[in-house]
């Protein structure tokens, strides 16, 4: 199934912790699609370096969970550490898994598709340029639909 995944970084040499995520994220699958990286304003928690994000498009035979947790042990081996940290302070690397296919589901766990990313700018944007016609499984809305309606608030 075809994963799409949001990238972000704000501490540190911020290119190369995005680069060296993509590099790992080759052991969950085959990366299909890169954006390009882009230099945003931090949004919610404001005192915090800006990010570098990026999205990709990741091609994987995992299951939901399997693909969540690969994903949260790339993050724990680049150094991030959730104890030490406010949940939306400054990270080396975030990497969130935004839609898997159509699936949708709702657990503890994991919510599918990230339950925010409608709103994000920082996410939509990158993953326009990879995935512009992909469509929202609960929304029915194209990505590019739905930076258009953040873009136009
Ligand atoms: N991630 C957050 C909170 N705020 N702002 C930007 N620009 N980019 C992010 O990736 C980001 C953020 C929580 O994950
Ligand atoms: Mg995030
Ligand atoms: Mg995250």
């Amino acid at each position: 199934m075809l994963a799409a995944l949001a990238l972000g970084s704000n501490l540190g040499n911020r290119e190369m912790n995005l680069r060296e995520a993509l590099r790992r994220m080759g052991s969950l699958g085959v990366v299909a699609a890169v954006s390009s990286f882009h230099d945003t304003e931090p949004v919610g928690y404001l005192e915090q370096p800006r990010f570098l994000n990026a999205a990709v498009l990741l091609e994987t035979e995992l299951a939901p969970l399997e693909l969540l947790r690969g994903l949260l042990g790339i993050e724990l081996a680049m150094g991030r550490d959730r104890a030490l940290v406010p949940a939306k302070g400054p990270r080396v690397i975030d990497l969130d898994l935004l839609m898997l296919g159509d699936v949708v589901m709702e657990t503890a766990e994991l919510v599918l598709p990230h339950p925010a990313m409608h709103e994000r700018a920082f996410v939509l944007g990158p993953l326009a340029e990879i995935a512009g016609g992909m469509r929202h499984p609960v929304l029915g809305m194209t990505v590019g639909e739905m930076l258009e309606a953040v873009s136009s608030k």
